[in-house]
């Protein structure tokens, strides 16, 4: 039957390192812009912090059990830069590589593929206090590390992302302040967006030659951004310019070397002196798949003057409307984290990624989930709304590839519940739930689902 997944499809789940692997200060590990941020007051829901986690660095054998359950073909987790070079610098910490030599053994001696993701978020503080993603030395400070982690895993890992959401670093971390760093500068947003750009390319220069046989490519957040007020001249310059923004900057980046030219001159003198003559050809780097992370769509409107986008706070903080609000009917439906389900938007945004940048020639869903408020009942978590997100995105993605979207691979958000960045623990996103006082993991009606989902490699 033609409408199943493809033969070959790679089913996974995603974690990220601070998020789950706790032991922040064990082997030799140097902080990271995360755990500066997580101890400053105020940062954090609860003042919760990745020193415990999900105690994965502990515990990775039991994880890898539950994904042999799960019955999924690969598992993209991301190294923790700290723990190989807790300084930022070229001194190396052995143990370190030791951790992700073992988890990435156990992985394959369970017939597990692992995807290694070089960058989560888990910047060394030293290279922060140098100035971080917005001083472009971070650029040659990258390429080094993918290097290293090429030279050292290269033999057992063949599928590279380089920098998970360059929209996140950049913008929440520099500009809007709600992640490490912190920091509050459009200008330094700007720059972190072309540095970003650049490390990306360099690595994966880095990478291939190390490993001729390496599969490399950039993980993306992406939003459908519609626009509810298309007679309003403010709000269609809003809407191009945000998509310029958060879903063309890097992926026009590296297929053509030059970013968005309205956004350019939107920044204009903010961006003065930033790209340097030659980093046309820096940035344009063989891609071989694309990674996107979808959560839900964006809509723009201007019914009330107090709702008049502005671009100068900052770009629109993902996702839904300037003022927060959802359109009225997905309002009743939203996940804990307020955003809305959009669960057509997966469809239509990698047909849309394909239509545009036809020359990519494969695309992963790196990331897709939700959050909800689970309750535990008699040792179950029967966890009904996001079972129902889960099949109506497989179902909506199943659907474009029937269409011809060449999605290859589909990774849940996330195997186990952990660190939420800025919300702490207080937000679920697991298939597998984890009580934080015992770390029992329980996987919960989603991981069932899901299970069911893999073997059936259908989703309709
Ligand atoms: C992604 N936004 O984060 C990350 O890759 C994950 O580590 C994270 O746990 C997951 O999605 C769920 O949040 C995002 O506000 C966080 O634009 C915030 C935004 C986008 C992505």
């Amino acid at each position: 039957m033609s409408s199943t997944y493809p033969d070959n499809f790679t089913w996974g789940t995603a974690t990220a390192s601070y998020q789950i692997e706790g032991a922040f200060d064990t082997d030799g590990r140097g902080p990271s812009i995360w755990d500066t941020f997580s101890k400053t007051p105020g940062k954090v829901v609860n003042g919760d912090t990745g020193d415990m986690a999900c105690d994965h660095y502990n515990r990775f054998e039991e994880d890898i059990a539950i994904m042999k359950d799960l019955g999924v073909s690969a598992y993209r987790f991301s190294i923790a830069w700290p723990r190989l070079f807790p300084h930022g610098d070229s001194v190396r910490e052995e143990r370190g590589f030791d951790f992700y030599n073992r988890l990435i053994d156990a992985l394959i001696a369970a017939g597990i593929e692992p995807m290694v993701t070089l960058y989560h978020w888990d910047l060394p503080q030293a290279l922060e206090d140098k100035g971080g993603w917005a001083n472009r030395s971070i650029v040659d400070a990258f390429a080094d590390y993918a290097q290293a982690c090429a030279e050292a895993f290269g033999d057992r890992i063949t599928t590279w992302i380089t920098i998970n959401e360059p929209w996140c670093v950049s913008w929440l971390g520099y500009s809007n302040g709600v992640h490490a760093p912190g920091k509050k500068d459009f200008k330094l947003a700007i720059a972190a967006s072309h540095h970003t750009a650049l490390a990306h390319a360099a690595a994966s220069r880095a990478i291939r030659a190390v490993s001729t046989t390496a599969v490399v490519g950039l993980t993306v957040n992406m939003n459908n951004i519609h626009n509810e007020s298309p007679n309003d001249q403010e709000v269609n310059d809003f809407v191009e310019l945000n998509d310029a923004n958060l879903n063309r900057w890097w992926i026009d980046a590296l297929s053509t070397g030059v970013y968005p030219q309205k956004l350019i001159d939107t920044y204009g003198s903010r961006a003065e002196g930033l790209i340097h003559p030659g980093d046309q050809e820096l940035l344009k780097v063989q891609t071989d798949f694309l990674g996107i992370n979808y959560y839900c769509d964006g809509f723009v409107r201007s019914p009330r003057p107090e709702d008049k986008p502005a671009i100068e706070g900052g770009f629109m903080p993902f996702p839904q409307r300037v003022d927060g609000s959802a359109p009225a009917h997905l309002a009743s439906d939203l996940t804990a984290m307020g955003w809305v389900v959009t669960p057509k938007g997966l469809g239509e945004l990698v047909k849309r990624v394909h239509r545009d940048w036809p020359e990519i020639p494969y695309l992963v869903i790196t990331e897709n989930g939700s959050s909800y408020d689970d309750v535990m009942v008699n040792g179950e978590v029967v966890d009904t709304k996001r079972t129902a997100y889960l099949e109506a995105h497989l179902q909506s993605l199943q659907s474009a590839i029937s269409d011809g979207a060449p999605v290859r691979g589909y990774f849940a958000w996330s195997l186990l519940d952990n660190f939420e960045w800025a919300e702490g623990y207080a937000k679920r996103f697991g298939i597998v739930h984890v009580d934080y006082t015992t770390l029992e993991r329980t996987p919960k009606s989603s991981f069932k689902k899901y299970k069911e989902i893999i073997a059936a490699n259908n989703a309709i």
